[in-house]
């Protein structure tokens, strides 16, 4: 066989074996063995030193183009593999959208936000709207807009996140009065839902980080009876059963008179626990008229306007509603304690 038709026999054996592979890495194993630098091309191109110039240069450029040639055919082959092998893939791996999904762990609503909807929907029914604010406040928002002085002592019953701009983390849903007060215009009725913020001891009705639902309704000759059948009317409905409260006086800046309305503990009926502190009561309702320099600091005439606001504690409702005896569960991320609601 002269070294042409070797060349030929090449060709075709090397096509042979190409064609033969089942994978990219066997591919490139075969095609080292035909046309890498040891390969059987190369090494009959060693033997071109005994031909003559003539042959030299034809046998040269056949060799040339015969490996040209099987260079596309591993690029052909290449293609084709990879075709094959992603056919071979989405066959197994096909998604098959009707199956069963075995164990599914639904979420579930958090109880507060469960309660905060059930009171949403009690107070939309008799005519309030629902607002919101930011978590990040002014300080006149928080503070001075609701009747405290800068050097108001009452600055320190609620234990403040000062943030280095000089605004605070809001430490009652009561800042929203605010926003409502400047932005509607009486008569209105508001209730506003949302997180607040105290530096404060935890225990088990304490936490830093707590939701209040604030309610307002202004308007003309809103009395304390008008307040007091609302603060009825949420509880009866957020109980369904007889409850017991008490309303003692209170003291806020910003209503006047101010009342503490009370629950009887529903965590011990009564007897005294850790959640009621041993009284058997529980403070849950602060509520009152509003002060007339609330109006005045407001831009609203307090001969004109009268109303009355409140300032639901929700943790410690939903505690009520539930018998949950230590208020630390709701940011705990328990889940034999969430799945129960
Ligand atoms: C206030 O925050 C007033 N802004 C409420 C108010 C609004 C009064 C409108 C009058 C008119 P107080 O600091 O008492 O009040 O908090 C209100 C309720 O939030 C409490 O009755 C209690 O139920 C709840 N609460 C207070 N501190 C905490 C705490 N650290 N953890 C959980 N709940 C709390």
């Amino acid at each position: 066989m002269n070294l042409s038709e070797e060349l030929d026999k090449l060709y075709v054996d090397g096509e042979k074996l190409i064609s033969s592979s089942t994978s990219e890495e066997e591919l490139d194993r075969n095609k080292n063995e035909y046309l890498g630098k040891k390969g059987k091309f190369t090494a009959v191109l060693k033997n071109l030193a005994t031909l003559s110039i003539e042959e030299k240069k034809t046998v040269g450029q056949k060799a040339n183009e015969l490996s040209k040639k099987l260079e596309d055919f591993v690029s052909k082959t290449r293609e084709e593999l990879k075709v094959q092998v992603f056919q071979a893939q989405a066959k197994s791996e096909r998604l098959d959208s009707l199956r069963p999904l075995g164990n599914p762990q639904p979420g579930t609503l958090h109880p507060i936000t469960k309660i905060q909807y059930e009171i949403e929907d009690i107070f939309t029914s008799m005519g309030f709207e629902i607002w919101d604010g930011p978590e990040v406040e002014t300080d006149f928002n928080n503070f001075g807009a609701l009747n405290f002085t800068d050097d108001h002592p009452a600055r320190d019953m609620q234990d403040t996140f000062y943030l280095s701009d000089g605004n605070v983390l809001r430490t009652h849903t009561s800042a929203i009065q605010v926003r409502a007060l400047r932005k509607l215009k009486p008569p209105f009725r508001i209730i506003a839902p949302g997180r607040v913020f105290r530096y404060e001891e935890v225990d088990a009705s304490h936490e830093t980080s707590f939701y209040q639902i604030e309610g307002m309704v202004v308007g003309k000759d809103i009395s304390a009876g008008n307040m007091i059948h609302t603060m009825e009317v949420l509880l009866s409905r957020i109980f369904e059963r007889e409850i017991k409260t008490r309303l003692r006086p209170g003291y806020f800046p910003f209503v006047e008179p101010a009342f503490e309305l009370d629950i009887n503990c529903l965590v011990c009926g009564g007897k005294g626990c850790s959640v009621c502190k041993h009284s058997g009561w529980l403070e849950l309702l602060p509520c009152g008229l509003v002060h007339p320099n609330v109006f005045r600091l407001n831009g609203l005439d307090p001969e004109v306007w009268t109303g009355f606001a409140f300032g639901l504690g929700l943790d410690r409702l939903v505690m009520m509603r539930y018998g949950i005896h230590d208020i630390r569960y709701f940011h705990s991320g328990n889940l034999r304690f969430l799945k129960q609601f």
